[in-house]
């Protein structure tokens, strides 16, 4: 079965009729479904598939064992996002098993798939959820109190999935069950269009975090109310939306985003009481991410303070600056020929996971660089081409 076939099965229509976004959340009902398609497809190539404590899956070719050679990636997605971020290195990983196994190899170590939960953070709004659990970089307790925008918390979510809250957290059997983790995912970004070529590894990933900040003020009627006699903390909330484009863009290479304000209670004509929004800010080192947030939270206080309102400024996540190892990346560039490495700006479970253990990425262009929006693109044959490199790097490092 082709990589494209896969992909199709599991990215129903979109929110504008095209291919798209499927799971916008983890350990929802689509997210199950998303989670039974894949051990159905993982059971048909002999794959046993079993569900760690944190919730991620693992289908294992042969007996599971420590110090494997795993790949994989996710399959939840953002809001109105592409059919290709997460499920391209899932559905990827099992067309490599496919090749391999007709080509007769069998692997010399334990090799596995692995799904990761809640990857986006577009439930719990935690980035990189499942394997922040799994190496312990989030607190259990912490993690168990996030709640989606129903107010179910990943608790309930857990235990909704059959899982046991009370387990969560660092897996050291996990991790030392990874040798060596290589996920394909899609490129967010136009490098490979503009190298000319089809597949690429993984240099490094931004120092990246998510803020949220609130802003609260008095509600009030939008008519009644004079403007000398309101604190209206939209206000405040659109000039930190300014604001954060204007601190990006005085330091190189940087990005700060706000895609998601909450004004609450949401009323046409109310004076919103309190404003949440959300800032996505990355640059090439911790430096110079704090320094942006830094910027950022300034105006923000200044902002409210023109306008008789509070500011609160949280960190929901954060992770610095990852090089993957020179070693394994030139080393598995070598394997496919000399394919180009490249850095980009998205995050990735692969990021989380490699400051734990042995870790690498490829990429397969994406014609239109655009990610997180159905227009993400990757072509049948450049999916293909991906299927193949993984499956020539999975049969090094397990031979
Ligand atoms: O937000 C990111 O960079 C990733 O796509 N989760
Ligand atoms: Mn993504
Ligand atoms: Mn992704
Ligand atoms: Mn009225």
């Amino acid at each position: 079965m082709s990589v494209a076939a896969l992909l199709g099965a599991i990215a129903p229509v979109g929110v504008d009729g095209k291919r798209g976004g499927y799971s916008r959340h983890g350990f929802d009902r689509a997210d199950l479904d998303l989670r039974a398609w894949f051990t159905e497809e993982a059971g048909r190539r002999g794959l046993s598939v079993e569900t760690d404590r944190n919730g991620a899956l693992w289908a294992w070719w042969g007996s599971p064992g420590d110090g494997a050679v795993v790949t994989g990636s996710h399959l939840d997605s953002v809001p109105g996002g592409g059919a290709y971020d997460g499920p391209l290195g899932v559905a990827a990983a099992l067309v490599a098993v496919d090749l391999l196994r007709d080509r007769g190899f069998t692997p010399g170590r334990p090799l596995a798939i692995t799904v990761f939960p809640e990857e986006e953070g577009g439930r719990f709004g935690l980035a990189c959820l499942g394997s922040r659990l799994m190496t312990g970089s989030v607190d259990p307790a912490t993690a168990l109190r996030l709640t989606d925008p129903d107010g179910a918390t990943l608790a309930d979510a857990l235990a909704y999935a059959g899982l046991d809250p009370a387990r969560v957290g660092r897996d050291g059997a996990a991790l030392r069950r990874i040798g060596v983790f290589v996920e394909l995912h899609v490129e967010q970004g136009r490098g490979l269009v503009d190298l000319g070529a089809p597949v690429g590894v993984a240099h490094s990933i931004l120092a990246h975090g998510r803020w949220r900040l609130r802003f609260t003020g008095e509600g009030n009627h939008a008519g009644a109310t004079l403007l000398a006699d309101r604190r209206d903390p939209m206000l405040p909330a659109a000039g930190v939306v300014l604001a954060a484009r204007r601190a990006a863009a005085a330091v190189a290479g940087s990005r700060a985003t706000v895609g998601r304000i909450v004004p609450v209670p949401g009323g046409t004509n109310v004076i919103a009481s309190s404003v949440d929004l959300w800032l996505d800010a990355r640059a090439a080192d911790d430096a110079r991410t704090r320094a942006v947030v830094a910027e950022i939270s300034a105006a923000a206080a200044e902002l409210a303070e023109a306008e008789g309102c509070a500011v609160s400024v949280t960190e929901e996540s954060y992770g610095d600056t990852v090089v993957f190892d020179p070693a394994l990346r030139d080393e598995l560039s070598g394997v496919l020929g000399g394919v180009p490495d490249l850095p980009t700006g998205a995050g990735h479970d692969a990021g989380v996971l490699a400051a734990h253990v042995p870790t690498a990425m490829l990429f397969v262009r994406n014609p239109t660089g655009v990610s997180h929006a159905p227009s993400e693109h990757a072509t049948d044959a450049d999916c293909e081409a991906g299927a193949a490199a993984l499956a020539d790097v999975l049969a090094h490092l397990a031979r």
